[in-house]
């Protein structure tokens, strides 16, 4: 109720984290100082690259909207996943990773361990309430040696986090406006997902959550 909605505003500590395997890291609210930039700096990259539901190379239809900005992005269709220096619904390069992005994906991959992480990719994902993101696992960058930094803002999400294999084990971890996920090393190529969003609203992003996650292609 009222005291209830007012703790869960609260902004937790910047200095949570939680070790999720060797080289994997749940960094609670390490995005909070910079939720309203990031949100602002998406809704510039929705006006030039707006948010859309790809085709897998299955024929289904992603519940999962995205869009991206940096020199690569990731897109999908009938013929395959891959990496593009354009976005293929506007013929016009990706919108640029505003600075602020990288610095931010820089020091959640230091805070985890990962010097020098240089992202050259940013996929944005917008999930609306009932949208899931099935379990796989991000192998289409071809530096494996640099972790994936994810993060997390909007309505709450579960993160399912597996192993190395489709069928294993899997954990799951709520994640929370401002939490940003770290995997890399050993547990770089580890299944994950993300379980259908409840319906809820958000003062920042109203009723979506919105998830970015820097990747080194190249
Ligand atoms: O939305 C998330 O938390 C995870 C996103 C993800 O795994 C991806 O974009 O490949
Ligand atoms: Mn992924």
């Amino acid at each position: 109720m009222f005291t209830l909605d007012l703790f869960a505003e609260l902004p937790r500590s910047a200095d949570e984290r939680r070790q999720l395997g060797p080289g994997a890291w749940l960094l609670e609210g390490f995005a909070l100082a910079q939720a309203v930039a990031i949100v602002e700096a998406v809704r510039s990259v929705e006006a030039r690259s707006p948010l859309r539901h790809l085709v897998t190379p299955g024929g289904y239809t992603m519940s999962v909207a995205m869009t991206n900005c940096g020199r690569l992005g990731w897109t999908s269709d009938l013929r395959g996943y891959r990496y593009a220096t354009h976005d293929p619904l506007t013929g016009q390069p990706w919108p640029s990773m505003p600075e602020a992005f990288v610095e931010l994906a820089q020091a959640a991959a230091v805070a985890a361990g990962f010097a020098a992480f240089e992202p050259d990719a940013c996929l944005i994902n917008a999930y609306e309430p009932g949208a899931r993101l099935s379990l796989h696992q991000d192998k289409d960058e071809q530096d494996l040696a640099a972790p994936i930094v994810s993060v997390s803002l909007g309505l709450p999400a579960v993160f399912m986090f597996g192993g190395a294999e489709r069928n294993s084990p899997i954990a799951r971890y709520p994640l929370q406006h401002g939490d940003v996920v770290v995997w890399g090393g050993e547990d770089r190529l580890r299944y994950h997902g993300v379980a259908p969003v409840k319906a809820g609203e958000h003062p920042l992003t109203g009723s979506r959550r919105l998830n970015l996650t820097f990747r080194k292609v190249l």
